[in-house]
């Protein structure tokens, strides 16, 4: 031991496993210092601790605003024990110094998110001014201080007590980490000021806090190193998406992973019916709904069935017993024999069979729970040497018209067919083109840098069933005439959706109205780069 006093000091506001660190610290002989509430927990499960007042002199004052920022408290954190003068200053002061620090913050992203609103007040209260001094000082002095800001890490310490050897590298870890913690809780903070002051314009203030969740094995490819980090700056309690998602089983999620079962996840928790969504390299390549979630979870399967395999299925209800035994069972349409792999399952809920099922699918399958994405989200990209921020695409088509500008009004089963390919052009990479009916994705064409190649290429999924089908654009046709839109109007095409907005509109309009197609403008682009 470093200082010989054997001196700890707790201040937490979560009180998780408190217990259990409280007994391992005095089993191995340390005094316990603690702040008010600590101090009673502590006393509570029967041990006996310190008050920070004891040492201070001084009552916790200003309704709790000042109770550890006080020498001696901040003297017995950081006096170096390699120097003399150091030692002899505490001695002089009647100072203890402490060799282990643990301290959890206020819960200021908890308070800010909850669903309850708070007053400006209150959150201002929450900001924890004596913890991050307590934190960064142990952190600074870590070549002496133990510092633990994470319940996780109660029994790594106790373990590293209870052992004879000392380990920089494990002090200068919980250092990292305490440094990690008190900047991401700074950035929350300063997050939600910004919302206060200006009322969440944009551009935004991009203090994102941002706390590592997991380093990754590697990244898009073998030879790039990777992590995942969460946004913390909508709480853990509110924030959803697949950065919150819990993963039941299967092996690590890789880098690749997360980003497909991102986008599996934002597609399907857009519809409204229930639906299955099965995504390869980021596009969806089946999509469909079905009041049998069965049904629809085949269908999407059918619609493209090699692309399918080996990509992940998403779906907007729950994973019961019955789902999860097609999901297993379910065999390839191209040779009705192989059973479909996936690499990942993500749905907002399992039920217990249905869990237990799926485990037994494979060793390997990743089978996720997540919670829907909050929508007025920032989207952020890097480009060389900086960021695009953008407010995240959250429109649907319910939240917009699509206005018949065609000689033939679309009759009603067509126009739920023309909403349907809209909802599902959206998450699919620019240029895109999707072919619909019946609620079900026929054909999609993505990430052609001409429109006319995704054109072709959805039509050629689509084969015959195109006939009477909706297309959905995500972008104006450019051309018309001996175009994309001809194509689509020879193909036997019932619908088409598109923005509008190109100076050839009128070709476009006339082009269907010669073959008798009805023709949707929506005013709403949806570029996906
Ligand atoms: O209000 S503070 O910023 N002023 C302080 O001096 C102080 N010292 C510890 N908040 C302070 N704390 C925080 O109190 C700790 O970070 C911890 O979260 C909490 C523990 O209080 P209690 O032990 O009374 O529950």
């Amino acid at each position: 031991t470093h200082s010989g006093n054997n001196l700890a000091l707790l201040s937490l506001s979560d009180k998780k496993d408190l217990p259990l660190l409280g007994n391992g610290l005095q089993k191995l002989g340390y005094t316990i210092v603690s702040t008010g509430g600590t101090a009673s927990a502590l006393e509570n499960a029967g041990l006996s601790v310190t008050k920070v007042e004891q040492l201070t002199h001084f009552p916790e004052m200003l309704d709790g605003r000042v109770k550890t920022l006080h020498p001696n408290i901040h003297g017995g954190i950081l006096a170096r024990r390699d120097q003399k003068h150091h030692m002899e200053s505490l001695n002089e002061h009647g100072i203890g110094a402490f060799d282990i620090v643990v301290v959890n913050l206020y819960p200021f992203y908890d308070k800010v998110t909850s669903t309850e609103e708070i007053q400006f007040e209150d959150g201002i209260e929450n900001i924890d001014i004596g913890g991050p001094a307590m934190i960064r000082a142990a952190a600074k002095n870590h070549k002496d201080v133990l510092v633990v800001v994470d319940s996780q890490d109660y029994p790594a310490l106790l373990e590293f007590l209870k052992g004879n050897q000392d380990d920089q590298q494990f002090r200068r870890k919980l250092a990292w980490k305490a440094f990690q913690h008190v900047a991401s809780y700074d950035s929350a903070v300063a997050e939600w000021l910004w919302k206060q002051t200006t009322g969440g314009k944009f551009p935004p203030s991009l203090t994102v806090p941002l706390s590592l969740k997991s380093s990754l094995r590697y990244g898009e490819n073998p030879h790039q190193k990777a992590a995942f980090y969460v946004d913390r700056s909508l709480g853990e309690v509110n924030g959803g998406g697949i950065a919150t998602a819990i993963q039941h089983h299967g092996k690590e999620m890789s880098y690749n992973n997360y980003l497909d079962a991102d986008a599996a996840w934002n597609c399907v928790a857009e519809f409204r019916n229930p639906t299955c969504v099965v995504v390869k390299h980021t596009n969806p390549c089946g999509v469909a709904s079905r009041d049998d979630i069965l049904e629809a979870y085949r269908l999407a399967v059918k619609a493209d069935p090699v692309s399918a395999f080996g990509g992940i299925v998403a779906f907007n209800t729950e994973v019961d017993e019955a789902l999860a035994k097609e999901i297993r069972e379910f065999r390839s349409p191209t040779d009705g024999e192989t059973r479909m792999f996936y690499e990942l399952v993500v749905a907002p809920k399992y039920s217990e069979k249905g869990l237990e099922i799926l485990r037994g699918k494979s060793k390997t399958l990743r089978i996720l729970e997540a919670r829907k994405n909050e929508k007025g989200k920032l989207s952020l990209r890097q480009v060389g040497g900086g960021w695009l921020a953008q407010d995240s695409d959250d429109l649907t088509p319910e939240d917009i018209q699509f206005n018949v500008v065609s000689g033939k009004a679309p009759q009603e089963s067509e126009l739920r067919d023309a909403e349907f390919a809209w909802l599902c052009v959206k998450h699919v990479k620019s240029n895109a083109i999707v072919i619909a009916k019946n609620n079900c994705m026929l054909g999609m064409g993505s990430g052609q840098p001409n429109r006319r190649e995704s054109l072709r290429i959805a039509l050629k999924k689509a084969g015959d069933e195109v006939k009477g089908a909706a297309l959905a654009s995500d972008a104006f046709f450019p051309f018309a005439w001996k175009d994309a839109v001809e194509e689509a109007c020879e193909s036997g095409i019932g619908v088409i959706a598109e923005p509008g907005g190109s100076i050839r509109d009128g070709d476009a309009i006339d082009c269907c109205n010669k073959y008798g197609v009805s023709l949707l403008f929506t005013n709403v682009r949806h570029f996906r780069h």
